[in-house]
Order: C-alpha cells, then structure tokens, then sequence
C-alpha cells in the first residue's frame, strides 16, 4: 500500500437522511477510481462500507463504513455513515477524522428530517459541506426544486456548480459551471464523462449558473470583488483559488448533482473533492481538551509535530478481533510503533499497520499527519481515546453522544445464553457507544438501552449471530417508589418472654413526610434512656428494611422522615433483633396512618417531528398522561418537549415511528418521581399483589 504525505489526502464524511443513496453513491466513486472492478450495489449486499452482517441483511447503512480510492493522486479516504435516525449519531462521530462534509440528498424529497440534523452537525464541527442532489434518474427528481428547497433551509451561501443534462430516466450528464464544460454518460456506465458541447437548451442556464458563482466568490473577497467590477468576470487563474479559499472557509457551499445507481457524475465529484475540498494540513488547529486546569491547546496536522491519534471507531471482528480505526492528527505513524494511550496511560502496539477497505486490512508502512488508519488487537484502547509520543500527553474531544432513548429488559433464553451474555454485549458495547446494559437495583432486571427498537434489534441479532447468544426482551417494569402524605405516631413492640431467654423490644416513632428527593432522616430524640444507645441503630435498621420492602405494593418507601421519640426495654430479654423487629412493627403501623402513596417516575422528553405531525403528538401526549412544557419551530420541524410518566412510554419509539412513518425522532431522560394519580394506582397496586402473590413474609 503506497504511503501519502498530508497534503495529497482528502477525508470526506459522506451523510445524509436515511436511503438517500450515499452507500450507492460511494459504491459508484469507488468503481470509478478503480477500486472495484465493477459497480457494487446495495441490493446484492456487494457494497464495500455496507459490509457488516446486519447492514446486508436490512440493505442500510448501521455505523461508519470506511474506504479510500485514489483520484488525480490523491488520496480519498471516504467514511459512509448511515442516514437513519436511529443511527445518524454515527454521522456525527465521522465527522471528527473529516475535514470535509458530503451532504447527499435525494433529488426527489431534497431537504429531509435528517439532512437538517447532518448540517446541524457540520456546523457544529464547522466543516466545509459539498452537497450532492444524488438519484436524478428517479421520476420526479428535480434539480430547480432541489436547489431552492437547499438554499430555504440552509441560505444564500449554497450554489449549484454543476447542473444535470436531461431529465429522471432521461439523465444524461452534467455541466461543470466552473470551467463551462459539458458530460456525458452511460446510465450504468464506468462513471468516466465524455466532453460534449454544452447543449443549447441548458446553455443559458448554465451561464446564469456560472455567473451566480463569480459572484458568490466575490463577495467575500474584496480584490476579486474589484476584479469583478472592473472586468465584469473573474478569470480562471483567480476564480479557481478564490471558490477553493470559499469552501475551504465553509464560507460558500457548492451543489452538484449525480446518479450513484446509474454512475452518473460521480467522476466530476472526485475531481470536485479532489481540487477544492481541503486537505488535513488546511485544517484549522485542533483544540484539545486540557488534562489539567487552563486554557485548551492548539495543535496542527502537521507531520512537524510530536505524534497525536485518535480513535473514532472499534470493530469487534469475532475472527480478526478488536479492529481499531483511528486518525493520526499529527506527527508519522510507523508500523510496530509503540504508542501511549493518554487515555488509559497504557503502551499499545501498533502492529501489522493498516488502512481498512470496508471490512478489509491493507498493509501500510507509515501514514501521515491527517490519514486515516486501522490496527488490529490493540489491548485497552477504545473509540475516543487519544494516543501518541509518550512525551506528550493530549486528549482531543470527544463526540458528544445523546442520551439513550429507549430502554427494555433483557434476559438469557438459557442458561447457556445467561453466561455468553454479559461477554457479547460488552464486545458490541465497544463498537456502538450509544448501546447500554446496567442492571436496574430496585427492580433487580437487566436493562439495555439504545436509540430505539430497531437499534436494540439490531443488537439482539448480532447477539444471536455472531455469539450465539439468544436473548427475550421485555419491556421494563417501572421503578415505582412509595411514600407518604400524612404524619404518623406509631408503638412498635416485640415481645416473647415464654420460657428460656426471652425477647423484647419496645419503640415510639413519629413519621413525616419529606420533599421530593428527601430520601430518608432517622432522628433520635430519646431522652433519659428510655431505649440504650446501643440498640437504637436497631430500630432504624428495623425501620429501613421494612421501608425497602414497601407497603402498598412492594416499592421502596422514600421522602420520609422518622423520629424516635420513646420505647421501653428489658434488662436480660433486650437484644439488636428484638428492637429490630419492634422498629419494623411500628413502621408498618406508621404507614398505615400516614396516607401512604405511590410514586412514579416521569420523563423528560423532546420530540422533533415535521410540523404537519405536531397535532397528532399532542393529542397522543395527552391520551399519555403528559404535560407539554414548549413547543418550538425549527426549519419545518416542530419540537414538543414534555413531561410524561415513564410508565406511558415504554413502548413510545415504536408508536412514534408508526405515528410520523418513521419521520419523527424523540430524546428522554428520567426528571423526577411524582404522584401516580389514584386510578393507576390502584391498577399498580392489584398487579403487584396479583405478582406476588404466593409469597408469605417470613419473620427473620
Ligand atoms: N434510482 C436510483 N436509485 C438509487 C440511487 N442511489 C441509490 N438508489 C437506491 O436507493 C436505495 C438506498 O440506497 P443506499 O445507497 O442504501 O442509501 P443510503 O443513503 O446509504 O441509506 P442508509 O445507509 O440507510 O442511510 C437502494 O435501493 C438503492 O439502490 C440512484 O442514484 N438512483
Ligand atoms: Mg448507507
């Protein structure tokens, strides 16, 4: 595998709204460079970056796909990211080893839910974008109407620098508005153009179109805006170098168009990317995150500087093992090299170095500043860590990932299942960091928690495929609390004094309710010692076990507060377990005063849907016991945030997607616990009792 210097390698995240057509698209660059020897499609589970197991099975894109091509010589390192919602936080974490966006639409639907949210996160990383209207072979896909929806949700700043010739199955080619030249194709050709005469009925078209473009790259610069003045034009030996500064400052956004199915276009896109797009050594500097106090670091990709990488994805390969991809951000990497991981302040070596083609390993000697690589069974690194030159410890952020939308119970079909379990899920935990498995203490279940059911899904199958691991899901019982609404003063006495030693324990307690997050206070205000000091941990103890055991329908008594105020006790028969027992008799006498309650969690929770769904939502809200706290608008997407109990959502991905067919996407995170209203309690209650109810309470 050639070795390329920094200035000669293009990293381009390829994003966009689900099924838009970027794997296609990047199957079709890749046959056009050469790399496959013919196009590679989606359908046959051909492609090179949709290579894992389930991503063929569903035909979509479900993490990064990494693969590079060679073009005008340059190295194009291409990661393909998967489009739906679900899964589009993978977007966000490619566009760390990015220097340069590639928003694909498609030509029919234009700017969708997820193009909104894949621009979001560019600006955010604050990238240079090349947008791509991909599937102009498609009835209906049209480049005006794309370009104008474009330019409504995303500004002036995006121009068209290429234009389509013919029109849906009579696609033809395209016009290079840059250099005023015109392409012809094979619908499901090589992806190389034919130089053509610029035909007459997009001619006129095609100069408003180039002109739109000397303009935009005048704007911001003021000698080529005198130049422009004077000359009515900018010539090609300024206008070049000024549309490459424009994109490279993300200051002007270009449009191209293509047909990823019928390899159309993809040639001028590689040159595109190739001549404007910036490479690594172009980028700004890098800030880290400070390791102590103080202000961040810069740091240039610059093969000057001490050796930085950063890992941006793991790969758990049941055969090869843990497959690491990384970006080296500064210095040269070499084969065997011994590298600290700041991170987990371990050596790692970094044999058999390698850059990855989809699921493949290609041997490499050195890579340089800005290049992306992989290396196969590094011991503790994991996605984000920072390595390098022991000398010279960094950490570079890290992407901020959301919090897990949805969260069921999981359990072993087996006995055999339950041992590989924990083993399986951590391997897949390390390749998708949005995937959580934690074990709930109150209600003693395993819980996962992901974006969504298909994303839990798609890890039951890897589960079941690649470990053999076959799980049940469930959803997951409500972590339910009891408290109190009233006060209490109850006489707890323990007392068997029939033959031998005896028993005996006596208290007083008075029972309040605390705030909402009190927990629980244990006051002692005996006086005069009418309970030994030495027994009176006793009764608290008595008191929290009988609390953790609830009293209307098994949940953990919370919120409360207990005085103990008087008692008794007997000189031989007094011991620890009798005024243990006494504490617990007279906190389920207090209970029954004080107007016992159950609690319930409630969430918080955004929904972003497109606005012609926003009534149904709430309506649907509203059936769900939930209160809606704002509404907001954003670019044709509606965001209702709302506080709804747990127990109405559990199911909600699935309802949402059935609701916004697939179009809508929600957030939630447990907020508070607050009263469960008196008719689902008593439901709550029947349950619990209908649960356990075989169970007798054995005295201990
Ligand atoms: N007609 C036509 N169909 C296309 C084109 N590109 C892709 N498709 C089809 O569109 C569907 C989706 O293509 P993918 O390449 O998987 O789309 P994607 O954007 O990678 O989808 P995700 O990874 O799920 O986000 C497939 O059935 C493709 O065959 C195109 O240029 N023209
Ligand atoms: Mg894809």
């Amino acid at each position: 595998m050639k070795v390329y210097q920094s200035a000669d390698v293009r990293n381009l995240a390829v994003v966009g709204h689900s099924h838009c057509g970027k794997t296609t698209l990047v199957a079709a660059m890749l046959y056009t460079a050469g790399v496959t020897p013919k196009q590679t499609r989606v359908d046959e589970g051909s492609t090179i970056t949709d290579w894992e197991e389930e991503e063929v099975a569903r035909q979509m894109s479900l993490s990064i796909g990494v693969a590079y091509g060679e073009w005008a010589g340059k190295k194009v390192n291409i990661l393909d990211t998967p489009g739906f919602n679900m899964f589009v936080h993978e977007a966000k974490a490619a566009m760390i080893p990015a220097e340069s966006v590639l928003v694909v639409v498609d030509g029919v639907h234009a700017v969708e839910v997820m193009t909104e949210r894949v621009w979001a996160y560019a600006e955010e990383f604050e990238l240079p974008r090349v947008i791509v209207v991909n599937r102009m072979d498609r009835d209906r896909a049209d480049a005006q109407r794309s370009i104008e929806a474009l330019r409504n949700a995303f500004g002036r700043h995006l121009v068209p620098v290429m234009l389509p010739i013919g029109q849906e199955k009579g696609l033809k080619g395209v016009v290079d508005l840059v250099r005023m030249k015109a392409y012809q194709y094979d619908l499901g050709g090589n992806g190389k153009g034919r130089e053509v005469p610029i035909p007459a009925d997009v001619a006129d078209a095609a100069k408003a179109g180039h002109e739109a473009i000397v303009e935009l790259v005048a704007e911001g610069n003021d000698e080529l805006m005198q130049e422009f003045f004077d000359k009515g034009t900018i010539p090609d030996e300024h206008l070049l170098p000024g549309l490459r500064e424009a994109i490279v400052a993300h200051r002007l956004f270009p449009i191209m168009f293509a047909s990823g199915l019928g390899n159309v276009g993809t040639d001028k896109i590689l040159d595109f990317i190739t001549e404007f797009a910036p490479a690594p050594v172009e980028r700004p500097p890098v800030h880290d995150t400070p390791l102590a106090p103080g202000e961040p670091e810069e740091h240039h990709i610059s093969d000057a500087e001490s050796l930085t990488l950063q890992a941006f994805k793991t790969v758990n390969d049941p055969f090869t093992g843990r497959i690491t991809l990384f970006k080296v951000f500064s210095g040269v990497l070499k084969t065997d090299a011994s590298v600290q991981n700041y991170t987990r302040s371990t050596a790692e070596k970094f044999s058999h170095l390698s850059v990855m083609q989809g699921k493949s390993l290609n041997a490499v000697t050195e890579l340089h500043a800005g290049d992306i690589g992989a290396v196969a069974k590094l011991k503790v690194t994991l996605t984000g860590d920072t390595l390098g030159d022991k000398a010279h410890p960094v950490a570079y952020p890290v992407v901020k990932l959301p919090e897990p939308a949805i969260t069921f119970a999981i359990e072993p079909k087996t006995r055999a299942d339950e041992d590989k379990l924990a083993n399986g899920l951590h391997k897949l935990m390390e390749e998708d960091m949005m995937v959580r498995f934690f074990r709930d203490e109150q209600t003693k279940e395993f819980l996962i928690a992901g974006t969504g059911q298909q994303h839990i899904e798609v890890i039951v199958s890897k589960l079941k495929k690649r470990y053999h691991t076959e799980v049940v899901l469930k959803a997951p019982k409500v972590p339910y609390r009891e408290t109190i609404r009233g006060k209490a003063d109850a006489h707890g006495r323990h007392k068997k004094q029939t033959g031998g030693h005896g028993q005996f324990g006596d208290c007083k307690i008075k029972m309040e309710p605390l705030p909402r997050g009190g927990g629980f206070e244990f006051v002692n205000d005996i006086f005069g010692g009418s309970i030994p000091r030495n027994f009176i941990p006793a009764v608290e103890k008595g008191i929290v076990e009988a609390a953790a055991r609830g009293h209307l329908a098994g949940f953990p008594v919370v919120d409360y507060r207990v005085i103990l105020y008087d008692g008794s006790y007997h000189d031989v028969d007094s011991n620890e377990l009798s005024f243990k027992v006494a504490g617990r008799l007279a906190f389920r006498k207090a209970m029954e005063q004080a107007k016992p309650s159950l609690l319930e969690p409630v969430m918080k929770v955004e929904i972003t849907i497109p606005d012609e769904f926003a009534g149904a939502i709430m309506g649907d809200l509203n059936s769900r016991r939930g209160r809606i706290q704002g509404m907001d608008n954003k670019a044709g997407n509606t965001v209702v945030k709302a506080e709804v109990p747990m127990a109405e959502m559990l199911t909600y991905g699935a309802d949402l997607t059935a609701m916004t067919q697939g179009r809508g996407s929600f957030q939630m995170e447990m907020d508070h616990y607050d009263f469960v209203p008196a008719l689902q309690a008593e439901k709550v209650i029947a349950h619990s009792k209908a649960e356990r109810g075989e169970l007798v309470e054995v005295e201990d």
